[in-house]
């Protein structure tokens, strides 16, 4: 299953997984580009000077090319974003803004930019700037998100570039990455899959919250600051809710309350005061596997539903 993406980014499956803050480190990232995805690590926690660590030892454990995203939001960007150039990064995905004021850089370095887009006027823009592919990711996703579905995003961002299209929020299994393709995508992005793989660190109730979640499991978070976040309901968020509905605290008191939640979660397992960021699609993810594993029944999966589909066509 092979498409102009996997060329592009040297990759046998045409998978990106998530750099999800905090998550995506070099065990996740290089068993996921072992495995013939594009692994990716997240910058987002992480100084230069922590990330260049992450790098090394990703590539003790891979030969293959995994990128780096850089989350928009955070303090250490400038400073990430020239890490990438002088370690020569292949790929650099971005998220949660407008990531141009670096592209020119990141090109000339040649290093391929994938931003993550949230609209299609953003996605015509970082076109204009010389992006080599958009990551069109709907609010379905878990984490920092945007406010249209993947099933509206990914069609309207496929019409109004002519760069490739990656789908990415709520695709958890082979039928949504068969559903992608036929929105016109080019590849997929998931995140939410991959925190119950065997390779991914996270804190074990972590991964028994995604195993157990339902469909309706997650809640968006921080609309009045600005910055919706999906997460699985819990006591954090539901005290969250309240304090973002009472007019007696202030946004600064809100920003600070969520200030180390997603560390709690990922590193202590903390199920009273952790943000436990995940996506719509918990809800399908059921069991726990390596990572190659989970990349090959996806893709059978994918081929099937599309041999399914054509004969829905008939
Ligand atoms: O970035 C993400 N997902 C994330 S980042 C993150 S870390 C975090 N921690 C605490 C609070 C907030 C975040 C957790 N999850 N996804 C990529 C993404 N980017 N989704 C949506 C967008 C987006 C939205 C608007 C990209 C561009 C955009 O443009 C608006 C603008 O800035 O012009």
């Amino acid at each position: 299953m092979k498409t102009p993406i996997c060329d592009i980014l040297g990759i046998e499956y045409p998978i990106i997984q998530g750099g999800m803050a905090w998550v995506a480190n070099a065990s996740l990232a290089s068993a996921v580009s072992n495995a013939g995805g594009l692994g990716v690590i997240a910058a987002m926690n992480c100084s230069a000077e922590q990330l260049r660590d992450e790098i090394r030892k990703c590539r003790e454990l891979t030969d293959k090319p995994f990128g780096i995203n850089i989350m928009l939001l955070s303090p250490y960007k400038d400073e990430v974003a020239q890490l990438v150039i002088e370690e020569k990064i292949p790929v650099v995905t971005t998220g949660a803004g407008n990531p141009s004021k670096y592209m020119d850089a990141w090109l000339n370095a040649g290093i391929k930019v994938l931003p993550v887009v949230a609209s299609s006027g953003m996605a015509r823009m970082v076109e204009r700037y010389g992006a080599t592919a958009v990551i069109a990711e709907g609010c379905e996703a878990g984490g920092h998100i945007g406010e249209l579905t993947t099933m509206c995003l990914v069609p309207q961002v496929c019409d109004a570039v002519k760069i490739p299209v990656i789908a990415a929020g709520g695709i958890g299994d082979g039928r949504g990455i068969a559903a992608a393709f036929m929105l016109g995508a080019a590849g997929v992005q998931l995140g939410t899959r991959f925190l119950v793989a065997h390779e991914c660190t996270i804190h074990r109730n972590y991964k028994e919250r995604v195993l157990k979640a339902k469909d309706i499991d997650t809640i968006t978070t921080g609309k009045r600051l600005g910055h919706p976040v999906r997460a699985l309901k819990s006591p954090f968020t539901h005290e969250f809710m309240k304090r973002e509905y009472d007019p007696d605290f202030t946004s600064e008191e809100l920003e600070s309350m969520g200030v180390g939640s997603l560390r709690r979660a990922v590193i202590d397992g903390d199920e009273e005061t952790g943000t436990f960021m995940a996506g719509q699609i918990a809800g399908l993810v059921k069991k726990e596997q390596p990572v190659k594993e989970m990349i090959e029944e996806l893709f059978s999966e994918a081929e099937q539903a599309l041999k399914g589909a054509s004969i829905w066509a008939k």
